[in-house]
């Protein structure tokens, strides 16, 4: 028999921003609980399904006090008695009864929270870790990870363009010889902005990496190829940008190093740091209503490297169908809350899969202690998963608990590294 839903409460805690974010408890009749908090972005797209705030003055209308009610006075009528195994009978439900297409009247946030709170619950209740409740007995990939060790863009008080300075050990025999050597990476970095930049280089920015007074891209990336030397790991610890490039974007221009770049200068900029560097993926190049460009710069370096799409698609399946129509990107950036629910994102995984696209599982900006993206990304068997410096405990909790997925699935795990990399 199938555990039913007995009760969903929503109640409203913080997020590592300190902003207020909801958190969803899902209990069954067999006394099964699952639970979920939901992440928030500052880098929003503007495609993402919304997040529903409360507006006006108290906490800078940052409050979910609505978002809370709609789950405890909507969504829980509407699903209490149903079959918690069926999870797209549940997200379809919540869908129809929202009602709009960016999920504006309920908010993404109140549905995303039970989607996922549903699926824990259903998990334990069958007595399966949640990689193996959602991927099934395929589910064994630990994924690569992508640690953001510099920040800029909006998450750091710097004046570096570009959002993301990730570093990727891709080539190690297993996930936890892969973290370790980027935890090293990240020590040596800090000595190295320590020594050049002085002691507040090494604050650290909204996901963990340093964000030092830089204000060039070649300063970031020349430390860390420095950090990446020093540790003995070069050509086996490699480089990521999510440039997020809507953020220095207007009136057609891109705002970059003392420069004002039109697209095709852009690319040409991104082309020689790719020459330079040992960069492996790109995320976000452009701003994400610029498809030509994104469509240009896939055919001429996506052949080399990873192009991924996060503002460009926004996790959801009928915008990424128009971007593989157009051959725009060759990666998917998932992130759950970009659309709301956790079917829909599945979806998508699976067409960027039947496509040929990568997929990278992603952490927010603004994050909670909830681990979901670990499992997530061993349950589609992604390869590959972005959650931030290693510092910090919410970007930390999804690393501790990869580190505990692999222990469990023992000779079973596979860590093949990034197929794309040559
Ligand atoms: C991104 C994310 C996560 P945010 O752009 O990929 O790193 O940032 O959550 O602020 O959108
Ligand atoms: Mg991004």
């Amino acid at each position: 028999m199938s555990p039913r839903i007995e009760d969903i409460r929503a109640r409203q805690i913080l997020d590592s921003r300190g902003n207020p974010t909801i958190e969803v408890l899902v209990k069954l009749e067999n006394g099964s609980i699952g639970r979920f908090s939901v992440p928030s972005g500052a880098s929003k797209g503007e495609k993402e399904a919304l997040e529903l705030r409360d507006g006006g003055k108290r906490l800078r209308g940052k409050g979910v006090l609505r978002a809370v009610r709609n789950v405890n006075e909507i969504i829980r009528p509407a699903l209490v008695g149903m079959d918690a195994a069926s999870q797209l009978g549940i997200d379809s439900t919540m869908i129809e009864l929202d009602g709009t297409s960016n999920k504006s009247r309920l908010g993404a946030n109140s549905i995303l929270g039970v989607s996922i709170a549903v699926a824990k619950a259903a998990s334990r209740s069958f007595g399966l870790p949640l990689y193996r409740y959602i991927g099934g007995v395929s589910a064994r990939t630990l994924p690569v990870p992508f640690m953001n060790v510099i920040n800029g863009g909006v998450h750091a008080g710097n004046e570096l363009a570009i959002q993301e300075f990730m570093i990727v050990p891709a080539r190690f025999p297993r996930f936890r010889d892969a973290l370790l050597a980027g935890v090293e990476v990240y020590m040596e970095l800090r000595d190295i902005l320590m020594g050049k930049y002085g002691r507040s280089a090494v604050n650290v920015g909204d996901e963990g990496g340093f964000a030092p007074p830089m204000s060039k891209t070649h300063e970031a990336l020349d430390a860390l190829v420095e950090a990446i030397e020093r540790t003995g790991y070069s050509g086996r610890v490699l480089l990521a940008l999510d440039c997020a490039a809507n953020e220095f974007y207007s009136n057609g221009s891109y705002r970059i190093d003392g420069s004002q770049l039109s697209p095709s200068d852009l690319m040409e900029f991104y082309e020689e740091l790719i020459d330079r560097y040992p960069i492996i993926s790109i995320e976000d190049p452009f701003m994400d209503d610029d498809w030509e460009s994104l469509s240009e710069f896939t055919r001429r370096v996506g052949g080399r490297i990873q192009v991924v799409g996060d503002d460009y698609f926004a996790t959801n399946p009928s915008i990424l169908r128009i971007g593989i129509e157009r051959g725009a990107a060759n990666a998917l950036l998932l992130k759950v809350n970009q659309i709301g629910t956790l079917s829909e994102a599945i979806e998508a995984a699976r067409m960027a899969f039947h496509s040929g696209y990568s997929v990278m599982v992603s952490h927010r900006s603004g994050e909670t202690t909830d681990s979901f993206i670990a499992d997530l990304s061993v349950a589609l068997n992604s390869g590959q998963i972005k959650t931030g410096a290693p510092a910090r405990g919410e970007r930390v909790a999804k690393y501790n608990r990869l580190l505990e997925i692999e222990e469990e699935l023992g000779p079973t795990a596979l860590f093949p590294g990034l197929p794309r990399v040559a």
